[in-house]
């Protein structure tokens, strides 16, 4: 009801200015002085020019202002080659704000209403139609084939990815991220979307009769090892999730019944990033919580960017680019899902008819849909 009122003021409003408009006319040509807008002209394209600056100025005070906020130099391989096609594009598009927004106020305020001036009247002219149809059609094709170029980079066969690198599932759901490491045989355990095996206990569906399952584990962190590729298998067990690692500039939705995935390299650690944040007097200054230069505690985040639910903002995750030595240490700390879920087994078989019940409503039911996805997501990861 108060929108629908706000719109009617509105509308009621600018039917006023107009009538007011039209009055102020009609006075005018009583009084005789019809047709005679130069001094108003004047005003309007001095304010022209005026605007034109201030615009400009703005633009480059708030770019110095951001500039120290921007995010520090790509970490992952990928990142680069975004980010080198982005300042590209940047800069052509930059180039051509700049020219049309000069031009544009700069010709309002030389061709402004003046006593004896008569417009041109310019009908046609093929060399002129032909360059600035040329110019686009050329700079567009250029960043096209760049771009597909650098898509197909980014996203290799599945057959090409290096052999070396770490696989990792991850799934979004309300509201967090089920991050699924293969623990120390590379290979993660298979998932049946069954009644029988998706339960509260067993969100994934992880097959536990599949011996390659037994040493996968769980993590309330993602690390990764330096110059060491890895490989994500992404999924949803409810609704539209986005993976963003906004330092390694990858972002790539979670969608329930489609898998999708990414792989890349890590190319700086944290400790490299800190090193390069240490000269930001951004990131120099202190942080309250801790009293420290806030580059001190700096770490790479996952986040989730898709508007997912009230909760989204705590599908956040730390994230770790470190040496194999520190992967291996931190890797061996960790508990197989195995081990606790050979015990919640009992538990929740004494309660399976429960469970199905509740599970239908909440988390099973999507989790199944889901599930299948990841299936064939699997399926495909071993072609
Ligand atoms: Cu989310």
């Amino acid at each position: 009801m108060a929108t629908l009122i706000t719109i009617a003021v509105l509308i009621l409003l600018y039917i006023v200015l107009i009538q007011v408009g039209k009055t102020v006319e009609k006075v005018r040509e009583l009084r005789g002085e019809s047709g005679d807008y130069e001094k108003s002209g004047n005003i309007n394209a001095t304010l022209m020019m005026v605007f034109l600056v201030l615009f400009f100025a703005g633009i480059v005070y708030s770019a110095i202002y951001m500039w120290p906020k921007l995010l520090p130099a790509s970490a992952s391989d990928h990142g680069l080659k975004i980010e080198a096609l982005f300042n590209l594009t940047l800069l052509l598009t930059g180039i051509v704000f700049i020219i049309t927004h000069i031009l544009l106020f700069w010709f309002t305020y030389i061709y402004r209403q003046q006593k004896g001036r008569k417009a041109y009247f310019f009908a046609h002219n093929s060399t002129l139609e032909l360059v600035w149809s040329a110019i686009p059609a050329v700079t567009m094709a250029i960043l096209v084939v760049w771009g597909i170029k650098v898509w197909f980079e980014i996203f290799p066969n599945h057959d090409d990815l290096p052999k070396n690198r770490i696989v990792i599932e991850a799934t979004g759901k309300q509201f967090n991220w089920l991050i699924r490491y293969p623990g120390k045989d590379g290979v993660l355990g298979r998932r049946l979307i069954t009644k029988e095996n998706v339960s509260p206990t067993n969100e994934l569906g992880i097959d536990f009769s599949d011996p390659a399952s037994h040493d996968d584990f769980f993590a309330s962190e993602i690390h990764m090892v330096k110059d060491r590729p890895v490989e994500f298998l992404l999924g949803a067990l409810d609704v539209l999730h986005s993976f963003y690692l906004p330092h390694m500039r990858l972002k790539m939705d979670c969608v329930p019944g489609v898998p999708t995935g990414l792989s890349f390299t890590p190319i700086r650690s944290n400790d490299d990033t800190r090193d390069l944040l240490k000269e930001n007097p951004d990131w120099q200054k202190i942080d309250p919580e801790t009293n420290e230069p806030r580059w001190k505690n700096f770490k790479y985040e996952l986040a989730c960017a898709e508007l997912c639910g009230k909760s989204h903002y705590g599908m956040q995750m730390n994230v770790f680019v470190e040496s194999q030595k520190e992967y291996d240490a931190w890797m061996n700390a960790q508990k197989p899902i195995y081990a606790g879920a050979a015990k919640a087994d009992t538990a929740a078989t004494a309660v399976t008819p429960e469970t199905m019940e509740m599970g239908k409503d909440s988390t099973v039911a999507p989790a199944k849909e889901a599930g299948n996805a990841v299936e064939a997501s699997t399926a495909n990861a071993k072609h």
